[in-house]
């Protein structure tokens, strides 16, 4: 398929030590996808669901060691330790390549080793990045066909040079206690072995797009940020954009599919969505921000996603959709998820492939579950209805409002704006969050993220926030950049605000500031709305309430800041002077 000496001789290189008893180019058409697919089903990997109800959809278990990212097996091997900085694993390049290729030798024997060329970013754009992963796993190449743009025209982009990433995977054994994920962002190179789940192996999603984009960002000066993007379209036709980070399985895939609420459709508003996990962001000619979504499809958290939570996904979901490690219903061959509805099927099979008893299930016992707590769909953006008709606009969109959030209980109120770029970057980079089922570890504990990119950035913590300084000071009409908080509790546990498509509500008040329509009142961590300004026309929900979830806890903050100090000590001494001066202003004004 290509005569790049580049390409081939890589692959020969890797075939000599991984040994596949063949090797098959991916061509991104469907005839071949289909074939595959058959084989898929033939061993086993892959169960066809009922395509009269499901057209084109399939089900895949991972085995039951294999369920999540694995931070703690995940490294950044740059020349120099420093360079990976405190905050991610590190290993020293030769030694990682010396460990991994014990492990990749005769991996692939038995198998077939496939080639897949593919594109984050439209191919032919100024945005796009090309990469060619190497897998013995026809899941990964089928998801791979989902989520990236593959095939001939990915080689043809590419023509004669060697500016590719080369990701190498292999299942082996599936061993964890051999598993690796290991990122040269100085090679432009990722070896992933003894894993098939998603995270760790479509190397194009979190590898690629963000921790060697990142990178490449630092080093070509654009940034790769874990955002969602989506616009909000106004009833004059006019259609504004917002790109917002969360920590995984936070809400990102339900807030850029939201549907507005009735008191803004009925008006004639519309939510668009551009991407929901990842954005390309780079200075346009304009001075303004430009954002692309690289990805293809949608890798979203499956259970929770309902008609009430994101009625967008689900349909999305309904056809060409791999799903993994979710609830088989063996009485009409379908799927099912904990959240889906209140009918969970009698004749199941849960994810790790037992029979499954809905009625032993207990919402506080995780093994009960017939779905796992990060069990996914993988499905086409050009599915979903309410995809943006800007998705494959080679030039993206052109950002507002940069949106930071996390999941707290108490501290963080609803929403708040930063004084400025710099500011606002302080306010990313204290992110924190309570952790959830996408990564492997405790779940319920609060951890600082910074921008939602903790084991995303592909080199020191302290230069990713150098980097984003340096940024604001080239982007002359930069976004505003705001923090949001949608999981406030009570003092019985319960979320206080409504949250999913209401969230608009807070949206509407961030596009607002942007075009400064409202005012806002002036707190030590930044401008909070007045609870006037938020509109909660037909909410459930009281002024008084509204206003203690914007209210702001000094003695909660100043606890904050005790603990972000920690946590700047342990990103270390490249943290840029400008923050450590942001932590400080905010602790005198909060005293
Ligand atoms: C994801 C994640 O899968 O962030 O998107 O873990
Ligand atoms: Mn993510």
């Amino acid at each position: 398929m290509t005569k790049n000496p580049y390409i081939l001789n890589w692959i020969d290189e890797m075939a000599a030590m991984t040994q596949p008893d063949n090797i098959v180019w991916i061509d991104g058409s469907e005839e071949q996808a289909e074939t595959l697919r058959a084989e898929a089903v033939s061993t086993g990997e892959m169960i066809q669901l009922n395509q009269d109800l499901l057209p084109g959809c399939y089900l895949h278990r991972t085995a039951v060691n294999d369920v999540a990212r694995v931070e703690g097996r995940t490294f950044i091997c740059t020349s120099k330790k420093e360079d990976a900085g405190t905050i991610n694993n590190w290993m020293a390049p030769a030694e990682c390549y010396e460990k991994l290729s014990k492990l990749f030798r005769g991996s692939m024997k038995g198998r077939t080793m496939y080639v897949i060329p593919y594109s984050m970013g439209q191919v032919g754009s100024d945005f796009a990045k090309y990469g060619i992963e190497l897998t013995d796993s026809i899941y990964v190449v089928l998801n791979m066909l989902i989520m990236t743009r593959v095939g001939t025209a990915v080689l043809e982009a590419m023509g004669n040079t060697d500016g590719f990433i080369k990701g190498l995977h292999s299942k082996a054994q599936v061993d964890e206690e051999n598993r690796y994920i290991c990122h040269f962002p100085e090679d432009n190179a990722i070896w992933s072995v003894n894993s098939g789940y998603g995270g760790n192996v479509l190397l194009g999603k979190k590898c690629f797009a963000l921790r060697i984009a990142s990178y490449l960002g630092k080093k070509e000066g654009w940034m790769a940020e874990h955002m969602l993007i989506l616009g909000i379209e106004s009833p004059d036709g006019d259609v504004r954009y917002i790109s917002a980070a969360f920590p995984s399985a936070c809400g990102k895939t339900n807030l850029a599919m939201l549907i507005p609420p009735e008191i803004y459709k009925k008006k004639g508003y519309k939510v668009w969505c551009v991407g929901d996990d990842i954005a390309w962001l780079r200075v346009g000619k304009d001075g303004r921000l430009w954002a692309v979504n690289p990805e293809n499809g949608f890798f979203g958290v499956a259970p929770g996603t309902n008609e009430k939570s994101n009625p967008n996904a689900l349909y999305t979901t309904t056809k060409n959709t791999i799903f993994t490690n979710v609830v088989h219903n063996l009485d009409n061959n379908t799927v099912w998820w904990e959240g889906l509805d209140n009918n969970p099927p009698a004749n199941a099979i849960d994810w790790k492939g037992n029979p499954w008893d809905y009625k032993k299930y207990d919402k506080k016992d995780k093994s009960t579950c017939g779905a796992h707590p990060n069990s996914r769909f993988t499905a086409m953006a050009t599915n979903c209805p309410c995809i943006s008709s800007e998705f494959d606009n080679p030039a993206g969109v052109p950002i507002s409002a940069i949106v930071f959030g996390g999941r707290r209980a108490k501290t963080a109120p609803l929403v708040y704006q930063s004084f400025g770029w710099q500011h606002g970057t302080f306010v990313g980079s204290i992110m924190a969050s309570e952790t959830t089922a996408a990564a492997a570890g405790a779940v319920g504990v609060v951890r600082r993220d910074p921008m939602a990119m903790r084991p995303f950035v592909g080199y020191d913590m302290g230069d990713y926030w150098a980097h984003w300084l340096d940024m604001g000071k080239k982007i002359p009409n930069a976004p505003k950049i705001f923090h949001v908080n949608w999981f406030r509790t009570d003092d019985e546990g319960h979320f206080i605000w409504p949250g999913f498509g209401d969230n608009m509500r807070v949206l509407m008040w961030i596009l607002a500031r942007c075009e400064d329509k409202v005012e806002a009142r002036e707190t030590a961590i930044g401008y909070v709305p007045y609870a006037k300004d938020i509109n909660i026309e037909g909410l459930d929900l009281g002024m008084e309430t509204l206003e203690e979830l914007l209210s702001v806890d000094k003695a909660s903050w100043l606890e904050d800041v005790a603990n972000i100090k920690d946590f700047y000590d342990q990103v270390g001494d490249r943290v840029p002077a400008e923050l450590k001066e942001e932590l400080k202003a905010l602790e005198n004004r909060l005293a």
